[in-house]
């Protein structure tokens, strides 16, 4: 007889190792019931905003949403801008409970982006603010539409590339921040909204 396979065992991962990286994706974190109802809590509760940044002398808006929370004190700067956080929610504090034990850091903050369909998107970049500090692990929590992630070494030219599924997790650690870029590019294939949460430690605390 075959071993039944436990509906809800620990959620399976995914190890990739990378040239000067590693992913660690959980495909299901969250049950898809948990995941929706985080994804409605956050469209609800959070403080959205539509941040801008300055090109060639003037505002540009970013294409999608976002919001800081973490502890007092995480002040982040970033595009020219510090950011300081607001207090953590209770669900904030859940979810970043539920995920530390997979990371294995106790994280002070939380970046949310919030892509309000596929027009809004992120551009290349890499999470390597001096915040951050060396070989930082991120924890990014996806709910809502798939999106395309992609990745980068420039460097090496190497590409990489997962669909972040609604209720997963992904972990970034070792140097990947220090060698590989990332990017949400924009899509006509999808219309719903994602809500991203990527938790980080900021080092410097002023
Ligand atoms: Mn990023």
């Amino acid at each position: 007889m075959e071993p039944q396979i436990p509906l809800f065992s620990d959620p399976a991962s995914q190890h990739i190792t990378l040239k000067d990286g590693e992913l660690v994706y959980y495909p299901q974190f969250f049950s898809l019931q948990d995941a929706t109802s985080h994804l409605h809590m956050l469209m609800e509760k959070i403080q959205w905003q539509q941040e801008s940044m300055m090109m060639y002398g003037k505002p540009v808006l970013f294409p999608r949403l976002m919001a800081w929370y973490g502890d007092t004190g995480s002040t982040y700067a970033f595009s020219g801008k510090t950011y300081t956080p607001e207090g953590w929610t209770d669900e904030l504090l859940k979810i970043k409970e539920q995920i530390e034990p997979a990371a294995g850091v106790r994280f002070n903050s939380v970046l949310l982006n919030r892509y309000r369909d596929g027009k809004d998107s992120m551009g290349w970049h890499a999470d390597d603010e001096p915040e951050l500090g060396k070989n930082p692990v991120i924890a990014s929590v996806n709910l809502g539409a798939v999106r395309r992630f992609m990745l980068r070494h420039p460097e090496a030219g190497l590409k990489y590339e997962l669909e972040l599924q609604h209720g997963s997790l992904l972990i970034m650690k070792g140097a990947l921040q220090h060698h590989w870029q990332h990017q949400v590019p924009k899509t006509t294939k999808v219309s719903g909204e994602r809500i991203n949460l990527t938790f980080r430690v900021i080092q410097r605390v002023r």
